[in-house]
């Protein structure tokens, strides 16, 4: 045992004799407990070692078929009222759903090892972290922890006597003696459960080993958990990348941005810009903590110490930092993978070699329409190996923002970018964007879906009060003239061919040197019904590859399609009847106002 919290031996205690393993290891969090782990699943079969020459210290995994992504229909919200999870989630009562949960875990982890995961969410003793604890009966769960979360005993020795946050996890495959292990154990899809206890901050997953069902540290506690208390507590939990940009005068600024899982939160992040003598560096690609500083603006940490990304068209064209952060010491879920033991994707920049495996361990026929990684395969890897972290990604004060960005995938209508007339109409900007859906997760139907502040999948309690927690940040900033500006982007508007009007990625920096310029104060605007929008001329398009990039369309605002967009807003506000803040109310009347 490598700590005297009794609470915490107890509560281990507890969940060894429901789930009855045949032992349970303490993790260190040591490199060499790391590799071990990662060689046994090898000699079981349930990994793939790549070849040391080509890809260092790096695992190849393949899921099962039914595994893949987020499971949403079977994410709970367990508040004592179901008002308080509100009308996007599915609710079970909080005694209800541990009786069911309980039977399940009666011996779920039978032939198997509980792994007690200490982990920090959070540079390590920062008054923004928060210390959790995984139990898991899954190895590959761990090896993944380690990477995307400070982990073992150096978390213990900080929590000491403390509290943390108890999360509970299992693959729900108990092995009878002398079965046989699948190489990726889990559950039927109506027996996975990923809930959430927001009241007593607990976490019970069931069922799934993958991604954020299974890594709890990650949408569980740091943003379901997390969001939770920070409405209670006055702060923001957010599915945001964060990123430092510097001109070439060498000022800095810190940008936070939230879209939809698999709209390019990875890709801006860690963008290298095509406008020379900018910079931008990586805090985060995924989730920020922030909370308001002494100087009165809010500063941001990142609580992962890695990325679980999207490996589908990540390339040496598209995003290099991220092929590069990738070299080595990564693991590689449902990519496909070559005989000479290392990993491909669709999109990596160049043609799979004869003799390649798809994610479902078969030959790769490019002819047969069927991809050979999964849209949803996923890199982990550490983030200090990304070549611009940036110098203050650990910084246990965080980082200042300056500006907030939404976005998501939109075809049509939303403009490349545009900015808030002011806090109120930025949380309402936030509030109604949308994206056409992605293999982020598993059964949505296609087509463009709401999903306010990026958090559809990941607010903890009634949509309709993290609204509302929203105006109260700005209500209650101490003071006011430091708060971020928000800005709302689309990097995704096709023309009538379906073809992108916007080259995206590295250019991406274009809209940010705008914005960049408006929080300056120099940016050239227009006002127009829907915001700030930049003069066609204030967008730095010099040195563009595309000279026919059609600008006035990207920047245009065409009423037609907002008095339709308007109608779909009113849809997606109705659901929250009379819990929806008068503010955001208000805020859509004065847009209807404007177009009409
Ligand atoms: P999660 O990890 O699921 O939260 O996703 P994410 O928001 O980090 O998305 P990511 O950056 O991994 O991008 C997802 C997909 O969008 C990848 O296939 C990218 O190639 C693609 N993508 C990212 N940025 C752009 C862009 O500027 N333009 C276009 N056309 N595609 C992009
Ligand atoms: C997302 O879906 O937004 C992700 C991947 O970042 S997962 O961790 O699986 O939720
Ligand atoms: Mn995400």
């Amino acid at each position: 045992m490598m700590t005297n919290n009794q609470k915490l031996i107890n509560w281990v205690n507890e969940w060894a004799q429901l789930c009855q393993p045949d032992k349970i290891h303490w993790c260190d969090g040591s490199e060499a407990e790391y590799k071990s782990l990662l060689d046994g699943m090898v000699a079981k079969g349930a990994a793939v070692k790549l070849n040391d020459s080509k890809r260092p210290n790096s695992y190849y995994f393949q899921s099962d078929p039914s595994d893949v992504a987020r499971v949403e229909n079977r994410t709970f919200i367990c508040t004592t009222n179901k008002d308080d999870a509100g009308p996007n989630y599915n609710w079970i009562a909080p005694d209800e759903m541990k009786n069911t949960l309980r039977k399940l875990y009666n011996g779920c982890m039978k032939g198997r090892t509980l792994y007690v995961i200490p982990f920090s969410m959070g540079p390590l003793g920062s008054k923004i972290s928060k210390i959790g604890v995984q139990i898991t009966d899954s190895p590959y769960v761990v090896a993944n922890m380690k990477i995307m979360t400070r982990m073992g005993k150096a978390v213990l020795d900080t929590l000491g006597n403390g509290d943390f946050i108890p999360c509970v996890h299992s693959v729900g495959f108990p092995l009878q003696p002398g079965q046989k292990d699948p190489s990726w154990p889990c559950a039927p899809i109506e027996q996975k459960y990923i809930s959430h206890f927001p009241e007593t901050r607990e976490i019970w997953s069931y069922g799934s080993g993958y991604g954020g069902n299974a890594l709890l540290g990650k949408k569980c506690l740091a943003l379901r958990i997390a969001s939770y208390m920070a409405k209670t507590e006055g702060w923001l939990a957010e599915h945001m990348l964060i990123l430092g940009i510097t001109n070439p005068k060498g000022v800095k600024k810190y940008f936070a941005a939230a879209f939809p899982s698999a709209c390019g939160k990875t890709n801006l992040a860690m963008l290298i810009p095509t406008i020379p003598g900018w910079k931008v560096e990586t805090v985060g690609d995924d989730i920020a903590w922030m909370k308001f500083g002494e100087d009165g603006r809010l500063y941001a940490i990142n609580p992962e110490s890695g990325f679980f990304g999207v490996a589908p068209y990540t390339s040496m064209q598209t995003n290099p930092n991220a092929m590069l952060s990738l070299k080595g010491n990564s693991i590689f879920t449902n990519t496909a993978l070559t005989p000479d033991g290392d990993i491909w994707w669709e999109g990596i920049g160049y043609d799979a070699p004869e003799g390649t495996i798809t994610w479902t361990n078969e030959k790769f026929d490019p002819a047969s329409g069927k991809p050979a990684a999964h849209p949803n395969a996923r890199f982990t890897t550490p983030a200090s190996q990304c070549p611009v972290i940036d110098s203050a990604w650990e910084d246990p004060r965080g980082v200042p923002i300056s500006a907030f960005l939404f976005g998501g995938r939109r075809p049509t209508t939303i403009p490349l970018v545009y900015e808030a007339f002011d806090w109120n109409h930025g949380t309402f900007i936030g509030s109604v964007i949308g994206s056409e859906v992605t293999a982020a997760a598993i059964g949505l139907k296609a087509g463009v879906r709401r999903d306010p502040f990026a958090m559809l999948p990941f607010t903890g309690y009634n949509m309709a009060d993290y609204f509302r927690h929203w105006i109260n940040i700005g209500k209650n900033a101490p003071d006011k003239s430091a708060l971020p500006r928000i800005y709302c982007v689309n990097w995704f508007r096709k023309d009538e061919n379906g073809k992108w009007l916007w080259p995206g990625y590295g250019d991406n920096i274009r809209v940010l040197k705008w914005i960049f310029e408006r929080c300056e104060g120099t940016g050239k605007a227009v006002k127009t019904e829907i915001g700030y929008l930049p003069s066609t001329d204030s967008i730095d398009i010099s040195g563009l590859e595309d000279k026919n990039i059609n600008l006035s369309l990207l920047l245009s605002v065409n009423k037609e399609e907002w008095k339709q967009e308007i109608d779909l807003i009113r849809e997606h506000y109705a659901q929250f009847g009379n819990r929806l803040p008068d503010e955001l109310a208000d805020q859509l009347n004065e847009l209807g106002k404007r177009l009409y």
